[in-house]
């Protein structure tokens, strides 16, 4: 019997590296486009990525870095229509092909179809985003592989919370015990745990500094056969990429 029923997947971070050369720079245009001298570069967007959402990381930016920048009494529908643009711009973005698949994604998650696992999403992002970066990497009918799509503001509280993993396991109608997550962040580790998952965690550029105490495994990535996986922390059981096999071998946390 199969020790787990179902991967659960983050996405920025995670299926692809999204954020430096993907949302940052939607966000820009975005501020651009608006007139706004708001510009998020590198080393700011990696403090703003504490908080998780894209309307909630504009209102931290003014808060914590614009206390100079006067609010407009109507600052929600600003944000909300800043958002829709920046949305725009960055399914633009994943169109052009710039945002591929981290390695040895696609291939798990086709060994994993292919084995008959559950597959799901459980990310902060706007699911129109979510949507581009399956269809436009993986093709249209990739979207379908997933049981639920659980993103963005369908849950009350984002990550570090745990609901969009709660929302996810109700739809698929499994304990969490049974189901593996994917992971790139803290928040989004810290999230998984209070979900009761065992989490597999897979660094970025932005990401591999955080504290990741209490994941099963941390990689630099998922690997390839031919690209062999860092290990930072955790036991790969003498593999050297992520596959089915390691799947299985991994204790429950
Ligand atoms: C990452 C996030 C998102 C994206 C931006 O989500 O926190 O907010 O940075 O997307 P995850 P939006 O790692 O959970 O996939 O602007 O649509 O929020
Ligand atoms: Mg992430």
């Amino acid at each position: 019997m199969a020790k787990w029923q179902a991967l659960i997947f983050d996405v920025d971070g995670t299926l692809a590296d999204t954020e430096r050369d993907g949302h940052r720079v939607a966000f820009n245009r975005a501020f651009q486009e608006a007139g706004l001298d708001w510009d998020w570069s590198v080393e700011l967007y990696g403090k703003l990525l504490a908080v998780t959402g894209g309307k909630e990381r504009m209102r931290y930016y003014l808060d914590q870095f614009r206390r100079d920048w006067p609010q407009p009494a109507d600052l929600t529908e600003m944000i909300a229509q800043l958002h829709k643009a920046k949305t725009k711009h960055y399914t633009e973005l994943l169109a052009t092909g710039a945002i591929p698949l981290r390695p040895g994604v696609q291939r798990l998650l086709s060994e994993a179809r292919t084995a008959g696992y559950g597959l799901a999403i459980a990310t902060t992002t706007t699911p129109a985003n979510v949507t581009a970066l399956l269809e436009h990497t993986l093709g249209p009918d990739s979207i379908g592989w997933f049981e639920v799509i659980a993103a963005g503001d369908i849950v009350p509280a984002k990550k570090p919370a745990p609901d969009i993993y709660h929302y996810a396991l109700g739809e698929m109608n499994l304990p969490p015990e049974e189901c593996l997550a994917f992971e790139d962040s803290e928040n989004g580790l810290i999230s998984a745990q209070k979900a009761r998952l065992t989490t597999v965690v897979t660094v970025n550029g932005y990401t591999q500094n955080h504290d990741f105490s209490g994941a099963t495994l941390v990689l630099d990535c998922l690997g390839e056969p031919e690209q062999p996986f860092q290990v930072l922390a955790g036991n790969p059981q003498g593999r050297t990429y992520f596959n089915l096999d390691l799947c299985q071998a991994l204790p429950r946390s």
